[in-house]
């Protein structure tokens, strides 16, 4: 590990433009550890630009940031190198994907157990919390000091990814790189309140909806929920507030195995987000339809109707919850 950040770093004073991006649908780990690096790599004096398919959501405006939101034909800054964040292949980044084809100098850096190492420079630790938690180190081997704002890009990241430092992910270092992170003076107390105390009344409705829907199998082991064009339209919610719900199917007293599908972005190809708790694994389930993530945190994407799809999931979760 620690030869890869010595390499990593040549790279990083070696280059001189750089262009970050991360998954399409971003969440805070990937929308905290592209401010990051963005940060990182102004402050060796490079010219950066930050490139998604997805533009920030909502909930992350609080940063007062963005980044190019890339459309076929946008004009980019000319750039050397990439850098891919908190995602395991190069399908997952998207659109942007047709945007660095011609580049092989690819720094991948990313933490889940699925990751394909696409980059010609790869930092993949599946022990990591978060993408953030990697690039933390970065900013140590880099003798880039961490400023309140970084900080706060970095803590959103962990956080979010740890369900608020719940999840198994957490390691003694997670809580060591967090105590650093506060010892900045960032006001935590404040960030908490962004991230979950300005939720828009349209989520909420869409949440009740949702949640009103809950289905149940395999004597309440299996849980799953439907979204579909009709529940945004009746909310007014956007597709990216319901990406925590599939957490409180999960939470149900009993259920092993949760996933929420969606038909919103193409009706014939199911968006399916899948969780677990205990020792069951929706990174293998998700991997038996070319997707992935973590164990307990996982998604893919299947062709098919609704209720195929749901059938499909529901099938291979019984191989798991069944069996003992
Ligand atoms: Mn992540």
């Amino acid at each position: 590990m620690r030869k890869i950040f010595k390499d990593i770093k040549k790279i990083l004073q070696a280059g001189d433009t750089f262009l970050i991006t991360t998954h399409i649908n971003p969440d805070g780990d990937g929308i905290g550890s592209a401010f990051a690096m963005d940060y990182l790599l102004k402050m060796l004096g490079k010219k950066t630009v930050i490139v998604c398919q997805d533009s920030v959501p909502h909930d992350f405006a609080f940063f007062g940031k963005e980044w190019i939101q890339y459309k076929e034909g946008i004009e980019i800054p000319s750039f050397h190198y990439v850098v891919v964040l908190d995602a395991p292949s190069l399908q997952r980044i998207g659109t942007v994907g047709k945007l660095i084809a011609n580049t092989s100098n690819i720094i991948n850096i990313d933490h889940h157990i699925s990751n394909q190492s696409f980059g010609k420079w790869n930092i993949v630790d599946p022990h990591a919390s978060s993408c953030s938690e990697i690039l933390y180190t970065l900013f140590q081997e880099m003798n880039v000091s961490i400023t309140q704002e970084v900080a706060s890009f970095l803590y959103v990241a962990i956080s979010t990814d740890t369900g608020s430092f719940r999840y198994q992910n957490i390691t003694p270092m997670t809580h060591t790189i967090v105590a650093e992170l506060i010892r900045t003076g960032v006001d935590v107390s404040a960030l908490n309140e962004q991230l979950y105390s300005q939720v828009p009344v349209g989520k909420v409705k869409l949440f009740a909806l949702l949640m009103n829907k809950v289905q149940l199998t395999c004597d309440g082991t299996i849980a799953w929920s439907v979204l579909t064009n009709e529940e945004l339209a009746a909310t007014g919610a956007q597709l990216s507030d319901a990406d925590g719900f599939v957490n409180v199917l999960r939470d149900i007293e009993k259920v092993k195995i949760a996933f929420m599908v969606s038909n919103v972005q193409n009706p014939s190809v199911i968006k399916a987000s899948l969780r677990s708790k205990g020792k069951y694994d929706v990174n293998t389930l998700a991997g038996s339809f070319n997707g992935g993530g973590h164990a307990k945190a996982a998604g893919c994407t299947i062709k098919g109707t609704v209720d195929e799809v749901v059938k499909k999931i529901i099938h291979k979760a019984k191989e798991q919850v069944v069996q003992e």
